[in-house]
């Protein structure tokens, strides 16, 4: 049960504006949020045709939790927010967040990730000064690293249009920071993931074509191959849960001169690793043929699982992220709580019983 916080005896409700409510980290917080804090929850939504609301549908009757109309590239749907709330908080998950798409559609990745903090932090400072705004910084800004684990004093080095507005974003934040005295941060989060990933991220992609393959498999029905891009890549896979009190904990250090932490669960795999627990833990038995592009997943019996598709390779990859969270240990006192191996099997259950 939620805290109540109280201030010389009264009840002080927290007024917390969350974006990307309809996406993984956004949904995630608002649950946390409802679920440890006395708050009153403004979930920002933006206009799109057809409503995506899977992962908020479960508060519909929750009178703490509030829809509103915010686009992070209208500065003024953004100020009518933040003039009308008077948040606490502002904890900006939306985003532009497929590293992939960051090439296809690089202005809109800058506007929605990078200049959109420029129309936050604005009208924080001349509507809301006291609000606590906690930016999703992310891995990619470091991109190709010069020393693993990476921790805070890594380079900026992005490789991406995505990890580019990032690190602009982070910039951004801190001049705002240091120029106007806000409480204005961005933790570095390195990759996490769950039953509400996106479907193009490769871990769901994994999870879900896989249960897709077992159920077919199971009923004796033929099935199209999964087909992925580069394997050899390494990533620092953390449950996404497990970083919402780490976000939480960033948004409310005392004394106020917030810092940016790591979070991460500091363990490092490559996508083949991801692939072949999943394949284990659904109990198919496989075969392993060919290098690099002809790597192929075979059936016992011959038929292709999983297969490689160079139109997934980007045109600059990040080879490999791990994190150093020690700070955020010692410091916050976080800790992701879920293993690697924990998050691989929940995904896969959780996509077995969705996939009929
Ligand atoms: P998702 O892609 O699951 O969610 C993104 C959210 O942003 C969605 O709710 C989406 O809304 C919203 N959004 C997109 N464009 C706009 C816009 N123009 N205005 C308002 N909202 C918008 O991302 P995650 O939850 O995984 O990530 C949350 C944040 O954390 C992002 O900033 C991401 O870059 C960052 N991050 C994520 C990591 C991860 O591993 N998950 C790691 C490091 C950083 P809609 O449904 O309408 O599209
Ligand atoms: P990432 O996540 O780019 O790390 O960004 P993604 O799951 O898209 O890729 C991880 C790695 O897997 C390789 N890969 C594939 N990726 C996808 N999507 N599809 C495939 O078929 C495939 N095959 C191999 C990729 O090349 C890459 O190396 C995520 C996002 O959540 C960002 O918003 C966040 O900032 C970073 O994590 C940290």
């Amino acid at each position: 049960m939620y805290m109540k916080h109280t201030i010389n005896g009264t009840v002080n409700t927290k007024k917390i504006i969350v974006t990307g409510v309809t996406g993984q980290d956004g949904s995630h917080m608002v649950d946390y949020l409802l679920k440890n804090v006395d708050c009153k929850i403004f979930g920002s939504l933006r206009r799109i045709s057809v409503p995506n609301y899977k992962h908020i549908k479960h508060l519909k009757n929750e009178s703490r939790f509030e829809s509103i109309k915010l686009d992070l590239t209208d500065s003024y749907s953004i100020q009518n927010a933040i003039i009308k709330i008077q948040p606490d908080y502002f904890i900006n998950f939306g985003a532009q967040s497929f590293v992939q798409s960051s090439w296809d559609f690089p202005e809109q990745t800058f506007q929605t990730d990078a200049t959109a903090m420029i129309h936050i932090l604005e009208a924080i400072r001349k509507f809301a000064p006291k609000c606590h705004f906690y930016n999703a910084g992310s891995s990619e800004e470091f991109g190709d690293v010069v020393y693993s684990p990476q921790d805070e004093k890594h380079p900026l080095r992005p490789q991406s249009p995505y990890g580019a507005a990032k690190a602009a974003a982070r910039h951004l934040v801190r001049v705002y920071k240091e120029s106007y005295d806000l409480y204005a941060i961005q933790g570095w989060l390195f990759n996490h993931e769950g039953t509400r990933r996106g479907y193009e991220f490769v871990t769901r992609k994994i999870s879900d074509s896989i249960a897709r393959i077992k159920k077919c498999i199971e009923k004796n029905e033929d099935f199209k191959p999964l087909k992925l891009g580069n394997l050899d890549a390494k990533r620092d896979w953390t449950d996404a849960e497990d970083f919402m009190d780490g976000v939480w904990k960033m948004l409310n250090q005392e004394p106020v001169d917030p810092q940016n932490y790591v979070l991460a669960s500091g363990e490092m795999y490559t996508i083949r690793e991801f692939l072949q627990e999943t394949l284990k833990y659904a109990g198919i038995k496989f075969v392993v043929s060919g290098e690099k592009e002809d790597e192929k997943y075979l059936t016992e019996d011959g038929k292709t699982l999983v297969t490689i598709d160079p139109s997934h390779y980007r045109y600059a990859e990040v080879k490999e992220l791990l994190g150093d969270c020690s700070r955020a240990k010692k410091e916050l006192g976080w800790k992701p709580k879920n293993s690697f191996i924990q998050l691989v099997h929940k995904m896969y259950d959780n996509d077995y019983a969705e996939n009929s």
